[in-house]
């Protein structure tokens, strides 16, 4: 899967340099390329933005730049284009699934109070937003994106641990123990220790069942 990623900080994204997300890059199972909106600034200070028009405080991202940037991208035919936006649809597991179903994904970070409306209309797919509050830029929420889809490519995580985690059924996911069998005092749950598989499963269930009512009754609900 590719991911191109249309940003004003991508030294932001070495983030998803380590661990599993990095060893997927390593290996190609996905392959992220980081595009800097301001190496398309045609401004001798390389601006990238300025003062929004009918006044306001803070700077807006100038369009032609981010739109040169775009531009640069080569065999953008069946790439969906996402901005990353508080105005967006909210991000979940079914919404992650989907979008892992795509071969190329641009995402577009927007920075300061956003990016000109214009070049949103002309591009951009569909907005996603990570939650209802405000960052400073659209990064963070980008590597969320990458890292949360990039997870359902082939070779990434073991597919197993995807079928039993939280949301993949609906359901929070279920307590998880390893060594010590004795911490602190507290002993790892008998049936666990059992090697009773089925007896295993019926605790996980139950537990997972009982955990998402207690921390999410609306997901049980749905
Ligand atoms: C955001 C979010 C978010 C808004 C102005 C970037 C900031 C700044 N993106 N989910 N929540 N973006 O707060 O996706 O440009």
């Amino acid at each position: 899967m590719n991911f191109d990623v249309l940003t004003l900080f991508p030294e932001m994204f070495d983030a998803l340099n380590s661990s599993i997300i990095g060893r997927a890059k390593e290996k190609n199972l996905i392959n992220i390329n980081l595009i800097n909106i301001r190496d398309f600034s045609k401004d001798k200070h390389k601006k990238v933005d300025d003062t929004p028009y009918g006044g306001g405080a803070g700077m807006v991202m100038k369009p032609d730049c981010v739109y040169d940037a775009f531009c640069s991208i080569e065999n953008k035919d069946n790439a969906k284009v996402i901005y990353m936006s508080p105005q967006g649809k909210k991000l979940d597991q079914k919404k992650v699934e989907e979008l892992a179903n795509e071969e190329h994904l641009i995402i577009l970070c927007g920075h300061y109070e956003g990016i000109d409306q214009r070049v949103i209309d002309k591009i951009v797919d569909e907005e996603i937003s990570i939650g209802d509050y405000v960052l400073t830029g659209g990064e963070i929420p980008a590597m969320v994106l990458i890292d949360s889809v990039a997870r359902y490519n082939d070779g990434v995580i073991d597919r197993e641990s995807i079928k039993e985690e939280s949301f993949a059924n609906g359901m929070l996911e279920y307590p998880q123990y390893t060594r010590p069998e004795v911490f602190e005092g507290v002993r790892v749950p008998e049936v666990l220790l059992s090697g009773h598989h089925e007896n295993i499963e019926k605790w996980r269930r139950e537990e997972a069942f009982r955990i998402t009512n207690l921390k999410r009754p609306d997901l049980n609900k749905k």
